[in-house]
C-alpha cells in the first residue's frame, strides 16, 4: 500500500503515510474506528520520541528477536490496527523467527477476522490462526478473551503489539512472556510486558526481523545471554527520558 497523493519530500511523509495505511484499514472492514483514536494517540509519543527508534527500543527489539528465536511455541498477534499498518512486515517477521500469526481482536467480530486473514494471506502468510476460537485467557470478558487453543492458548512467548491494557495483563498472568510494541512508555500494556519495545510498530517490525536475521546461526546460550541483560525498566526508563527532554 502506498500513499496517493504524499509526496516522499514531505516533512511528515512517514506520518502521513501511516494515517493513509489507517483510514484504508477502516475503508478494507479491517481495522476499527477506534483503531483510528488509537493511532492518533501513538502519532503523539512517536512525535514526543523525536519519530525515531531510540537505542533502548533498538535494544529490546534485539531481546524481543531472542526471545522468538528461543522460544518452544512463538505467536505473532495481529489486530486491526498491525494488520493495516504493516502486513507484509509481521509475515516477514514471522517467517525469520518460525513464529505463528493468530488474528486477536479487541473488538471481535467474525467478518473482521475473516478479512484480516485473508488480508494477511494477500500478503504472504501460509497459515493464520484465530479463527478456531477454541480457547480463551482467563480473567477478561466474554470477545476480547477468545484465542486458539494451538495458538495463543498454548503459545510461550506472544508479540502484542498495540495491545489494551486488560488483556496484555491477563496474558502475562497466563505466565506468558510477552513482547510489546507501544509507543506509550506509561501504558498498562508496555508496563507488563518482559520485553517493551517503546517505538513506533511500522520501524520496529522490519528491526525484529533483521536483528532475527542477524542472530539466526547463534548458539542458544548467546541468545540467552541477550535475553538476561536485557532490563525492561531501563528500557521504559530511557523511553520516558528521552520523552521529558526532547
Ligand atoms: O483491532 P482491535 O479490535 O483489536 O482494536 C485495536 C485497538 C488498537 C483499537 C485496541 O487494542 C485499543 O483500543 O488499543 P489502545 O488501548 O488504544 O492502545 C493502543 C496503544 O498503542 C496506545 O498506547 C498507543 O500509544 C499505541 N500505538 C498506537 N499506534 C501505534 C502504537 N504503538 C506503536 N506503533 C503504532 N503505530
Amino acid at each position: 500500500m502506498t500513499g496517493p497523493d504524499i509526496p516522499e519530500s514531505h516533512p511528515r511523509y512517514e506520518s502521513l503515510l501511516t494515517r493513509h495505511r489507517i483510514e484504508e484499514g477502516v475503508d478494507l472492514g479491517i481495522t476499527s474506528r477506534q483503531g483510528l483514536i488509537a493511532q492518533g494517540r501513538g502519532e503523539a509519543f512517536d512525535y514526543l520520541l523525536g519519530e525515531e527508534t531510540i537505542p533502548s527500543a533498538d535494544d529490546a527489539a534485539r531481546a524481543a528477536a531472542a526471545h522468538l528465536l528461543s522460544a518452544d511455541q512463538p505467536v505473532l498477534s495481529v489486530n486491526g490496527n498491525v494488520a493495516a499498518l504493516a502486513p507484509g512486515e509481521m509475515v516477514a517477521l514471522a517467517a525469520a523467527t518460525g513464529a505463528d500469526i493468530e488474528v486477536n481482536l479487541f473488538n471481535r467480530t467474525e467478518a473482521r477476522m475473516e478479512r484480516i486473514a485473508d488480508h494477511l494471506r494477500e500478503h504472504g502468510a501460509e497459515e493464520v490462526k484465530g479463527l478456531n476460537a477454541d480457547g480463551r485467557i482467563p480473567g477478561l470478558d466474554h470477545e476480547r478473551a477468545t484465542v486458539d487453543a494451538d495458538g495463543i492458548g498454548s503459545a510461550d512467548v506472544v508479540l502484542v503489539p498495540l495491545e489494551d491494557g486488560d488483556r496484555a495483563a491477563a496474558l502475562a498472568e497466563m505466565g506468558k512472556t510477552e513482547l510489546v510494541i507501544d509507543l506509550n512508555p506509561m501504558s498498562r500494556s508496555a508496563q507488563s510486558a518482559a520485553v517493551p519495545i517503546v517505538d513506533n510498530l511500522i520501524r520496529a517490525v522490519p528491526n525484529m526481523t533483521a536483528h532475527a536475521e542477524a542472530l539466526a546461526g547463534e548458539d542458544a546460550s548467546t541468545l540467552e545471554n541477550i535475553i538476561d541483560d536485557f532490563d525492561a525498566d531501563a528500557a521504559l526508563s530511557a523511553a520516558e527520558e528521552r520523552i521529558r527532554d526532547i
